[in-house]
């Protein structure tokens, strides 16, 4: 018996209907609506909440701090009540008050607080942690405006704000209470007291306020209660007096907007660095409030923060919040007073850090320049840190230079932000098996020898009853008949038992019907959206992620190209009829990724409008791609495309949440498609392509992709047609030439073209496996029964066993 009945719900829903915005029901709009539904379901978990927070006091746990610079959350109202078990009462509650369920669903903003998979990651990650009942808290920045809006303008991408806060806010509750201060620039000054005892003091410089706004986080299936909390930054001068009354009307104002332009706008570079002055204010903003709140409530509980380190895992994603190292540095040093080694020691046995990327223009290196003036404390304990290190470097490694300089955290007037995390860190973590193998015998060797111990893997997962149970329900229903109900929820290995079903005609029939229901119903959205009719016959083959040239979407599109080429010269041409779906945001100064996206379209526009290809190849890019965009169409896919150049990709987590909805993965072996392939076979993949090794090999022998040209009369063709361009008239020269001569860069850069001939064979394979429904649909429910282990809840698990060393719900 879920603890609300819907009659429970209408009634607090018409509650807050008439005291926060003095309406009844029948006056109410759908955004009123859906706010108050939020708020009703936000006061449980708050209640909730209070009661985890008073428990975690009691037992004096450890605690986890998740800080991430992106928590990409999208839409909350139906994961909330589905967490809290009352999804089916919500829904009826919402009808019975006359509006429709499923459009008000709809109406809810994605929170898009992050780019791609590392902010989706973290978000995974707080349900996990929930679920598993570890006491624990996410922080992030509570930007104003998201991951841009993306349209599709005469074939191109144009970004528009996404202000997602006058309708997501009603998930936030403000602790004003809770607000910190941060303090930016002006000078450090030495001051000396008459024991002779030291202490810092700042001269000048500016301080900007970091207010809470917490969002709260159920779990499934546990009252248990975490918070994220987003950081939102005022000036605490909202007009400047002096200057105000002085007539200096503008400049009063500045400084408030200033300050609050920290929180104005996530960036939306993905796997590039660029060292603007904004990021690290907000870098720094954000560690700063995080750590001061930590160390507040931590000496309100014990006294002291010589604990700390007990009672504290402070878990940082990626590199962008490093600078928590000489934060909390800084306030053992200066405001606890503690000597340099303990603080030290503290700092080194509480901070751990998850690397994703190991793509060499994504490294944080930023200038000493503005750290000095931006940061002038901090910049001061850096160069002590620095020093040390290098000190210590040039002891292990017996004076060998080359060493002490790859691995030093301050050199050529940057500071390296990697390597300060594995100078301070006491764990260390890629986000897949190759990947952590990568990082040791490649990225991080030198260090990898001093300290292995350090090194871990941590294989990436994603939320199942979110990605599986929640948007497919279909699914979820024939694997708790099947799987002896939904034990699989807790239990995501219990999936497994599906596999009893491999030959069972009516189940593997049942599978086949559920994909196509859920064709049909991704075509209608399209339908509705964009007047787009899809074939619903054909294949949905799918490559949705962020637009990066490694990633390889121009191969997809080489191979899409080709195809075309052969249906033209031969209309009898046999091969299973196809739908492309494409997916993905360029960020918007990344001017290679922009015309790729722009290709795609020329494509697109010229496929779908020649009779050769009707019924046959369809190619259609999707706008606007985003987490309530991937929860439609996950569950109608059938061929997944994870077809990045091997060694590059960290994990992936969009090739999870394909193979839990049962898509076949076309695929390299890099990220976690290595586990996958690991977990299905051979028989129930299609893998291609240079492995991890051999591309390194190839590159190292001098690579030379003219040769490839040259040699395959069918590609020549094909990347002779995109220079000359489609339909439109547009040239993609740009593109050619990069693939042909480099233009700056390396020639291929990603070895599209050595992978071409292997990719176009295994396309070959999957069509030919098309053609056999059953046989297709067994190797779809063999990648579903063996998804389990990539169920954040197993992420998570491992987290907490070999890094962590917290207890989680049996
Ligand atoms: C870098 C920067 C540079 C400054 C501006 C903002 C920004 C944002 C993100 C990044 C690095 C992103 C790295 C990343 O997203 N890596 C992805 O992480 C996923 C989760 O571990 C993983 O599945 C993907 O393979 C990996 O590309």
């Amino acid at each position: 018996m879920p603890e609300y009945t819907k009659k429970d719900l209408e009634e607090l829903i018409i509650g807050k209907l008439r005291r926060n915005f003095g309406r009844d029901v029948d006056e109410a709009t759908a955004i009123h609506m859906f706010k108050a539904c939020a708020m009703v379901l936000r006061d449980i978990m708050s209640a909730r909440q209070l009661k985890t927070e008073d428990k975690v006091q009691r037992t004096h746990a450890r605690q986890i701090h998740y800080l991430s610079l992106e928590f990409l959350m999208g839409r909350s109202l139906m994961k909330n009540a589905y967490n809290l078990g009352v999804l089916e009462e919500l829904k009826g509650a919402i009808e019975d008050l006359g509006f429709s369920a499923p459009d008000l669903f709809e109406i809810e903003p994605d929170a898009g607080l992050g780019n791609g998979g590392l902010g989706r990651l973290a978000a995974c990650y707080l349900d996990s942690m929930t679920t598993l009942e570890i006491p624990a808290t996410g922080y992030t920045i509570c930007y104003e405006l998201g991951i841009f809006k993306q349209k599709i303008i005469d074939g191109q991408q144009v970004e528009l704000a996404d202000n997602w806060l006058p309708v997501g806010d009603a998930w936030l509750i403000p602790k004003v209470d809770e607000t910190e201060k941060v303090h930016f620039g002006g000078r450090v000054k030495d001051v000396w007291d008459e024991n002779g005892g030291h202490r810092v003091a700042y001269e000048g410089g500016t301080d900007v306020l970091a207010i809470p706004r917490d969002m709260e986080i159920a779990g499934y299936g546990t009252e248990h209660t975490n918070v994220l909390r987003l950081w939102d930054a005022k000036s605490p001068d909202p007009v400047d007096m002096k200057l105000f009354s002085t007539g200096q009307y503008l400049k009063a104002v500045e400084q408030q907007a200033m300050a609050e332009v920290i929180a104005k706008v996530l960036y939306p570079e993905d796997n590039h660095y660029e060292g603007k002055s904004l990021r690290l204010k907000q870098q720094y903003f954000f560690v700063s409030a995080t750590v001061q709140s930590i160390c507040r409530k931590h000496k309100a509980e014990y006294g002291t923060l010589r604990n700390f380190h007990e009672k504290h895992v402070i878990q940082i994603n990626d590199t962008h919040p490093t600078l928590v190292i000489p934060e909390l540095m800084r306030i053992l040093l200066d405001q606890e007073g503690y000597g340099w080694d303990e603080a030290w020691h503290i700092v080194t046995h509480t901070v751990a850090y998850t690397n994703h990327t190991i793509l060499s223009e994504a490294l944080e290196r930023w200038p000493q320049q503005l750290i000095e003036t931006l940061l002038p404390r901090i910049w001061q304990l850096l160069i002590e840190i620095s020093n040390r290190y290098q000190a210590q470097l040039n002891e292990a490694f017996h004076g060998d230079q080359a060493k002490v300089r790859d691995m030093a955290v301050i050199w050529g007037g940057e500071v390296r932000m990697a390597n300060l995390c594995i100078c301070a860190c006491f764990a260390v973590n890629g986000v897949s098996a190759l990947h952590s193998e990568i990082l040791k015998k490649d990225v991080f060797h030198d260090a990898y020898t001093q300290n292995p111990g350090k090194f871990k893997n941590v294989t990436n997962g994603i939320d199942h009853r979110r990605w599986l149970s929640e948007i497919n329900p279909a699914l979820d229903a024939l694997i708790r008949e099947c799987c002896g109900g939904d034990d699989y929820l807790l239990r995501p290995d219990a999936v497994q038992k599906l596999e009893k079903y491999r030959d069972d005609p009516s189940a593997l029939k049942r599978l086949a019907d559920i994909k196509a229901e859920n064709k049909r119903a991704f075509a209608n959205y399209v339908a509705r959206e964009t007047g787009i009719i899809l074939n619903t016959d054909a294949m949905f083959d799918v490559q949705v992620k962020r637009l990066h040239e490694y990633k390889r979407q121009l191969l997809n599109v080489l191979h899409i190209t080709y195809l075309y080429q052969r249906l033209k010269a031969d209309p009898n041409f046999q091969f299973t009829p196809r739908v492309y779906l494409f997916g993905a945001k360029a960020a918007p100064g990344y001017a290679v990724a922009k015309q790729i996206i722009h290709l795609i379209n020329s494509l697109s526009a010229t496929i779908n409008a020649d009779p050769v290809c009707r019924d046959r190849l369809q190619v259609v890019f999707l706008e606007n791609y985003r987490v309530s965009l991937a929860e439609k169409l996950m569950p109608a896919s059938e061929l997944s495309e994870q077809i990045s150049t091997a060694g590059k990709e960290a994990s992936g987590t969009g090739n999870m949440k394909f193979m839990m909805n049962g898509a076949l993965t076309i695929g390299t072996l890099d990220g976690a498609n290595v586990e996958m392939h690991q977990q299905v076979g051979d028989e129930n993949i299609f893998l291609f392509g240079l492995k991890a090794d051999e591309v390194a090999e190839k590159k190292a022998r001098g690579y030379r992709s003219y040769e490839y040209y040259m040699q395959d009369a069918a590609l020549k063709a094909v990347i002779d047609q995109i220079a000359r361009g489609f339909d439109d008239g547009v040239a993609y020269t740009d593109l050619t030439n990069r693939l042909l001569f480099g233009n700056g860069a390396p020639a291929d850069e990603y070895m599209l073209l050595a992978d071409f001939a292997s990719y176009r064979d295994a396309q070959a394979r999957a069509g030919q496996a098309y053609l056999d429904p059953k046989d297709w649909s067994r190797m779809a429910l063999i990648n579903i029964a063996r998804s389990g282990i990539f169920a954040s809840d197993r992420s998570i698990r491992d987290y907490a066993r070999d890094i962590w060393h917290v207890p989680v719900k049996k």
